[in-house]
C-alpha cells in the first residue's frame, strides 16, 4: 500500500508525522511543499488539501488532515509501537499535553498568523520575534508548570515511553529554538527533549535532515 506525507522541512506539525511514521516504521515517500514559494496555496495542492495546508498524508485510499488527529489514526490503524496510553486518564493527559502545544501555542505562531501581524499593524522583524517569543513563554511556561504539578512525567511527558506529546513538544522546541527563545526556565521539557533526540525517529525526521532544507 502507497503512503505518502506532503511536508515541508520547517513545519513543526510536518516533523509531528515524520516522528510518528518513523517510530512505527511506516514507510512513506515524501513530497515536498514549499511554505516560502506558497506552494501550499496553488490550486493543484489545495485539490488534495482543502484548507492548503501541511501536512496531509495519504494512506493507501485514505486522505488524512490535522496531525494530532492523523497521529490518533495511526495508532489505531498500527497500534505497535503505541503513542496513545491504553488507559483513560493517560489519554486524557496525553491529549492535553498535545493540545496545550497544537492548540494554545502552535497557531498563534504560524506562518500566515506571523505574515498578518506584519501586514495588517505593520510588525516589522523585531516585533514579529517578540511576538513569537511572547506566545513561547506563555505555552511553554504553563506546560512546564502543568507537568511539575501532575508530576505524570518520567523520562517522557507521560512516564516512560513516547507518546504523542513528545512528538507534539519536541518540534515546538526546534521552532522556538530556531527564533532563539530563552528556554533556560523548563528544566522538565528541556530534559524530556534530550531523551527524545536520542530516539533515531526524532533524529533523523529533524528539519535539518530533510531533502526540502535550505
Ligand atoms: N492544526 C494543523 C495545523 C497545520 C498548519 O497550520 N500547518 C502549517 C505549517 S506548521 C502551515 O501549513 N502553514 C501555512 C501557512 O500558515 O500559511 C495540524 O496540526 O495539522
Amino acid at each position: 500500500m502507497s503512503r505518502d506525507l506532503y511536508t515541508f522541512f520547517r513545519s513543526s506539525t510536518s516533523y509531528r508525522l515524520r516522528i510518528a511514521l518513523v517510530y512505527k516504521r511506516l514507510d512513506y515517500a515524501p513530497h515536498y511543499v514549499s511554505l516560502p514559494k506558497m506552494e501550499h496555496r496553488t490550486p493543484s495542492y489545495r485539490a488534495l488539501h482543502a484548507q492548503g495546508l501541511v501536512p496531509l498524508l495519504v494512506d493507501g485510499s485514505r486522505s488524512l488532515i490535522q496531525s494530532m488527529a492523523i497521529i490518533e489514526y495511526l495508532d489505531e490503524v498500527y497500534p505497535e509501537p503505541p503513542l496513545i496510553p491504553k488507559d483513560v486518564h493517560g489519554r486524557a493527559y496525553v491529549r492535553a499535553v498535545s493540545q496545550i502545544i497544537g492548540c494554545d501555542i502552535h497557531p498563534l505562531n504560524n506562518v500566515r498568523v506571523l505574515k498578518r501581524i506584519q501586514t495588517q499593524f505593520g510588525a516589522d522583524e523585531a516585533a514579529t520575534k517578540v511576538w513569537y517569543q511572547h506566545w513561547i513563554a506563555e505555552g511553554l511556561g504553563g506546560l512546564e508548570a502543568y507537568l511539575d504539578s501532575t508530576r505524570a512525567f518520567g523520562r517522557f511527558c507521560y512516564g516512560d515511553t513516547v507518546t504523542m506529546a513528545d512528538i507534539c513538544l519536541v518540534p515546538q522546541i526546534v521552532n522556538a529554538q530556531r527564533f532563539g527563545c530563552p528556554l533556560d526556565d523548563y528544566p522538565i521539557l528541556n530534559a524530556i527533549f534530550e531523551r527524545c533526540m536520542a530516539i533515531e525517529a526524532f533524529r533523523t525526521t529533524q528539519p535539518s535532515t530533510q531533502a526540502d532544507a535550505f
